[in-house]
């Protein structure tokens, strides 16, 4: 949960986390840290105190007893390989420190000088030493061999430990010599969950299966493969990841995306195009290689180092949509798929069948079925899985209440086989843990999240919302629209949960300071939910080729982009 405030993370382990069978949540570095609206400030320790722009301690603590309660352990975002890069500052408390100097805490030899100054950066990742005393960013290196920096970094730990942390992921592994891990690692007074940051690079001494005797290790060959099969190379590649020199499966931690990634774009992100990024989340929540997270973070990959959205506050459903929020763990293929994943536990990956390059199904065992199809075009086939006859609910887009199945539900023969239609660009899964009752009508529909782009220019005190005719539009009335955020001005930018597969209309609106609204001209814009996944209308304002795709993806099925545009340009002038 991504840069979520503790509260938010508490309240998210009780409504949904928990009910949903999420074992973990991960949340960011909870110590001291410089101060600053971008996001990464998190990532530069100032003391161990505590208390970040996520919250205090106190905070911290009742969200570990909020989320224990709820069924779910917390991994901490750790940091033992560096404090802060400035020469000088203060942290988010108000404490002091220059880059050397962390007054009761570190001076000057307890950092590495690795004899690359003035600057001390890593420069040559053919060097073992260099990567792990020189200073990654220009963040001051702790000297991890000696025994006062672990004795200290153990202290930080032990403490997180004694709130009742359950896992750490350790950043920047990659940075610091695993006998200094392996080191510190004896000193605490549990042995949590451990996963370490090695980003693998071709031909680089530092590599991920250094680090396995510590714990687990976050395979990034696999984060960079699903990127490339599922965007270009074909899935058809993914039935196994042996002999390809990555770490076993049963030491490796892996995600289709993580904070990192999704801005730099070594992996596929929210804004992929053709529910890729959705896809990808499915397979590697139905395939057994490695233990998966999924990143739930915020809308705002226009700016690498923008901050969390509404203050921190992580919010996932209401009428105010997400303010800015993906909550990419409630999207229902997704958390659909952890329920497969709990249910179908160690069973082996059987009967993988992959009939074209981007077309892929398997079961687990005799307890759960997949099918994937990340080409344009249905795939209509009968699948031999490896379930008994029955009723299934397919827990892409529907979840089992009762019995009843809330989505599309599917019959499985007293041979095993399946015959079913997979939408173009859709996955369907079914597990022996959600039986449907052959109903293949939607009780509720499910929400898909949808996400509102558009580039205005106001003037002082106006600003802009997106209405439209439905309850969560506002159902046309202006005074309950949907603010967008201005963040990245003069991009505007909002997300609602819409209902799935559904038509709707809508319209961006202006309020003026005076509490005048200025409605767009007509007609209205009208646009159909995907079943599931995600859809962004309206301009992106990403520069990457993706993001281009997305955009055309988007307004294929929307209005004409030369009608959105003139509209635009008539209401501005
Ligand atoms: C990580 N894993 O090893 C985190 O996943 C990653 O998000 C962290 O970088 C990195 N290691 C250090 O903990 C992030 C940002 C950087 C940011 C850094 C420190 O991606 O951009 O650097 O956190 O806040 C920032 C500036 C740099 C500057 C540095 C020091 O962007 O230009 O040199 O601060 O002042
Ligand atoms: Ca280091």
């Amino acid at each position: 949960m991504f840069e979520w405030a503790w509260d938010s993370v508490a309240a998210e382990c009780t409504t949904f986390l928990g009910p949903a069978g999420y074992a973990f949540v991960q949340v960011s570095p909870a110590q001291e840290h410089v101060q600053g609206p971008e996001w990464w400030t998190d990532y530069q320790p100032v003391s161990y105190i505590l208390t970040s722009k996520r919250g205090t301690r106190a905070q911290y603590a009742n969200m570990i007893n909020a989320c224990h309660a709820a069924g779910v352990g917390v991994i901490a975002d750790t940091i033992w390989n560096h404090m802060a890069g400035e020469d000088s500052g203060t942290g988010v408390l108000g404490s002091n420190f220059t880059h050397y100097n962390y007054p009761g805490i570190y001076q000057r030899h307890d950092f590495h000088h690795c004899g690359l100054e003035p600057e001390d950066n890593i420069v040559n990742y053919q060097n073992k030493t260099e990567v792990w005393t020189c200073q990654l960013d220009g963040l001051a290196d702790l000297a991890t061999g000696t025994a006062h920096v672990r004795h200290r970094l153990a202290a930080y730990t032990n403490d997180l430990i004694s709130l009742g942390v359950d896992g750490l992921r350790l950043d920047a592994s990659k940075h610091i010599n695993p006998k200094d891990i392996a080191s510190i690692l004896t000193r605490l007074t549990a042995r949590p969950y451990v996963t370490q940051e090695v980003i693998y690079g071709a031909g680089e001494p530092v590599t991920p299966a250094l680090y396995t005797k510590n714990g687990d290790v976050q395979e990034f060959r696999y984060t960079s493969a699903l990127k490339d099969a599922f965007l270009t190379s074909g899935i058809s590649s993914l039935q196994d990841f042996d002999n390809r020199g990555w770490v076993a499966g049963s030491s490796a931690n892996v995600f289709v995306s993580n904070h990192d990634t999704e801005r730099n774009k070594a992996s596929l992100n929210a804004y992929s195009p053709s529910n890729t990024y959705t896809l990808a989340t499915v397979f590697s929540l139905a395939h057994p290689y490695g233990i998966p997270t999924v990143l739930s973070s915020y809308v705002n990959l226009y700016n690498n180092d923008a901050g969390a959205p509404n203050n921190d506050m992580g919010v996932c459903s209401g009428n105010a949509g997400t303010k800015g929020w993906f909550c990419q763990h409630r999207w229902p293929a997704i958390a659909g798929m952890v329920g497969f994943r709990n249910r179908v536990g160690s069973a082996p990956l059987t009967g993988w069948v992959s009939p074209s390059h981007q077309r892929i199904a398997f079961s687990r065992g005799s307890f759960g079925f997949v099918a994937i199809n990340n080409a344009d075009g249905e795939w209509h086939t009968t699948f031999k899985t490896g379930l008994p006859a029955g009723s299934y609910c397919n827990v892409v887009d529907g979840t089992s209440v009762a019995g009843v199945c809330t989505g599309t539900a599917f019959t499985i023969s007293d041979d095993s086989r399946l015959a079913v239609t997979v939408a173009s660009r859709q996955a369907i899964a079914v597990h022996a843990g959600a039986l449907g009752n052959g109903t293949s009508t939607p009780k509720t529909a499910q929400q898909v999240p949808v996400l509102f782009h558009t580039n205005v220019t106001t003037t002082y005190g106006e600003n802009v919302f997106v209405v439209g005719s439905m309850p969560q539009l506002g159902n046309w009335d202006p005074s309950n629209a949907i603010p967008l955020d201005p963040t990245n001005y003069p991009m505007w930018a909002a997300t609602a949960y819409l209902p799935s597969n559904t038509t709707f209309q809508f319209k961006f609106i202006r309020k003026v300071s005076n509490g005048t609204v200025v409605w767009a001209s007509d007609p209205n814009n009208q646009d159909t939910t995907p079943v599931s996944g995600i859809q962004s209308i309206g301009e992106v304002a990403l520069t990457t080729n993706v993001a281009i795709s997305e955009r055309n993806s988007a307004c294929a099925h929307n209005i004409p982009v030369l009608i959105f545009s003139v509209w635009l340009i008539y209401w501005l002038f």
